[in-house]
Order: structure tokens, then C-alpha cells, then sequence
């Protein structure tokens, strides 16, 4: 965020506002965590704000401080919209595109609430009046805490706020373990513990989280995945019925598509999981290096994300998604071989 940015958003948070936060659809640990650590900070300057999420979020991010007070759209309907009506400022975190929030996109689009974006992903969106964009960060909550102390300084950062933001790092990095974690990364990693943010308490409540239903989907999952060599390629699928008997919850897929990519030589994994529902397949991209899975999503899949970890989805069935996959791959035998 650059110096006349920060003097807008002061300018902006100087003069009272209805502020309402909004995450993306189907929200996770940073994009959670970096809503209910910028709510924490805009509270404690007085302001009025409010976060409403598009729709739930898993159970392992509801001990978070603040949880209690997020609106769910889907569930708390009237009182949610009754808010982002009134909103004169928008801070919309952790995506780029307002058609990522669902059934919230038609209601932003006719807003006529000043918007801030803050978000780390590929390709942003033009919709805001100050877009703090920056790919290379691991996070959006690294963001956030770059926000405020460009703001206002690390006297700001409550224990409260440093337990939601680190988080979000966690979260986004798999504790800081992939690439886009940095030197900065973990600088903020440690100030945020200095403020008071538990690590140990964190990591177990959002990584220790198994039910034996979970852990046996995982195990079907690591059962069904094909390794291609040639390609240093590793990619599962989960069907519905593989889903329906393993008594399937939000979030319970979560980081499977990551163990592909812990076998020797693979630098590309990719997980397939079928969705009756909605009538498609849902797929998560990941890589190691340079093999970038954001273009490979949008190229092929109507998906993107980051150079190493993106979504897509088909909407074909599983087996039609799956072949047209495999056949996309000589296309990029060089790049994955290298
Ligand atoms: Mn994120």
C-alpha cells in the first residue's frame, strides 16, 4: 500500500462510517481471520463495523475471537442485508473478483458504499476505490497487519487481533511451510506472537481437528490416486457415494490435494471431488516450483489462484473431467519436466 493510499484510507476512517467486512464464499482460516482482525482494529478506533460472511465456515475456525459476532448471510438473511444496505465503506479481504461471494455479488454490485480491496491474489478486479494488492504475500493477514501498522503502528495489535491473523499465516502457508512464505512472513509471524498470539493453541485447533470419518475419506482418497511419471504428476478423485458414506462435512477435504505433492519427484497434485449438488466437479491445483497451476486453472478449468495452489471446476462428469485432464498434460510435458 503505497503513501497516498494510507492517506486515503485515513481520510476515509477520519469521517463516521457503516463499515461491513465481507470474506469470500465458503471462507477459510485467512479469509476469516483477516475479516475478525481488521473488525477487532476498526472496533477499537470506535468505528461502527460489521463482517457478514457469504455463507458458513468450518467448526475448526469458530473459536476464533470475535466469531460469535459474524453474520452469516445464508442464516442470519434480514439482519445481513439490513447492514450491507446501509454500508457507506466495503472492505472486501482475501479475493479480487465479486463474483466470488455468491449470493452477496448482486447486492455489492448495486452498492454505492465506497470499496477497499486487500487480498494476495493473481489478476485483481478494478471494483475498489483502494486496492491493496500484492501476490506476493503469503496471506491476507499478513496484509492486514501490514495495513495497520502503516496506519497506525504495532501499538495497535491487541492479543485478540494477533490470534486472528496469525491464523490466517498459518492457514495459508500450511504453517509456513510453501513458497510463498518470506523473511516478512515470518518477521510478522513473531511480532504477531510477541502481541500475544498462541502458536501451539492455534496450530492444534486448526490442524488437529480430524473426526474418524475424516481421516478414513482421507484414506480413500490416498487410495485412489494415480501416479503418472512421466509427467511428475499425482492426482485422486472423491466421488459423492465416496463422500455420502464417509459422512462428508464442509472443510473435511481440506489440504488432501497436498499430499501428491509430498511424494518424491511430483511437482503437480490434483484432487477431483464430485459434487451432485451443484452438478460438477470440483477441483484443487497444486505445484512445486515454477509450474504454474493459477494459469494451467484458467487456461482449461474456469478456475486461477496462485503460481502454486489455484481451484477450478468442470462440468462434466468425473471420468470425462478426469481423461480430458490426462490429455492436457503432454501440452506441458517440457514445462513439468524441467
Ligand atoms: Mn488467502
Amino acid at each position: 500500500m503505497n503513501s497516498e493510499d494510507v492517506k486515503a484510507v485515513r481520510a476515509l476512517l477520519s469521517k463516521p462510517q457503516r463499515i461491513v467486512i465481507i470474506p469470500h464464499k465458503n471462507p477459510d482460516g485467512d479469509a476469516i481471520g483477516s475479516c475478525l482482525g481488521l473488525w477487532h482494529y476498526l472496533k477499537n478506533l470506535g468505528l461502527e463495523a460489521t463482517v457478514v460472511a457469504p455463507n458458513d465456515y468450518p467448526k475448526f475456525l469458530k473459536w476464533m475471537p470475535g466469531t460469535e459476532s459474524i453474520l452469516n448471510f445464508e442464516k442470519q438473511n434480514s439482519q445481513a442485508l439490513e447492514v450491507l444496505e446501509a454500508a457507506s465503506l466495503c472492505f472486501t479481504l482475501d479475493f479480487n473478483d465479486l463474483s466470488r461471494v455468491g449470493q452477496l455479488t448482486p447486492i455489492l454490485l448495486k452498492s454505492t458504499a465506497k470499496f477497499i480491496m486487500i487480498d494476495h491474489h493473481r489478476s485483481p478486479d478494478n471494483y475498489a476505490t483502494i486496492t491493496y494488492s500484492d501476490p506476493k504475500m503469503s496471506s491476507t493477514c499478513e496484509m492486514i497487519y501490514h495495513f495497520i501498522t502503516k496506519l497506525d503502528g504495532k501499538d495497535k495489535i491487541t492479543e485478540d487481533i494477533a490470534n486472528c491473523l496469525y491464523s490466517g499465516i498459518v492457514t495459508d502457508t500450511g504453517s509456513f511451510k510453501f513458497a510463498a512464505t518470506t523473511s516478512t512472513t515470518h518477521r510478522t509471524a513473531a511480532t504477531l506472537m510477541e502481541k500475544g498470539a498462541d502458536n501451539a493453541l492455534i496450530q492444534n485447533r486448526i490442524f488437529d481437528t480430524n473426526s474418524p470419518e475424516r481421516l478414513q475419506l482421507l484414506g480413500c482418497a490416498l487410495k485412489n490416486m494415480v501416479i503418472i511419471k512421466e509427467f511428475h504428476t499425482a492426482y485422486t478423485f472423491l466421488t459423492q457415494e465416496e463422500l455420502d458414506t464417509h459422512n462428508y462435512k464442509k472443510g473435511d477435504t481440506e489440504g488432501f490435494v497436498n499430499y501428491g505433492l509430498t511424494i518424491e519427484s511430483i511437482k503437480f497434485a490434483v484432487i477431483f471431488i464430485e459434487n451432485k449438488e451443484e452438478g460438477i466437479i470440483k477441483i484443487s491445483f497444486r505445484s512445486q516450483g515454477q509450474f504454474s497451476v493459477n494459469e494451467f486453472a484458467r487456461a482449461h478449468f474456469h478456475g486461477g489462484g496462485h503460481t502454486n495452489a489455484a481451484g477450478g471446476k468442470s462440468d462434466s462428469d468425473m471420468s470425462t473431467a478426469i481423461s480430458r485432464f490426462t490429455k492436457l498434460l503432454n501440452d506441458y510435458k517440457d514445462e513439468l519436466n524441467s
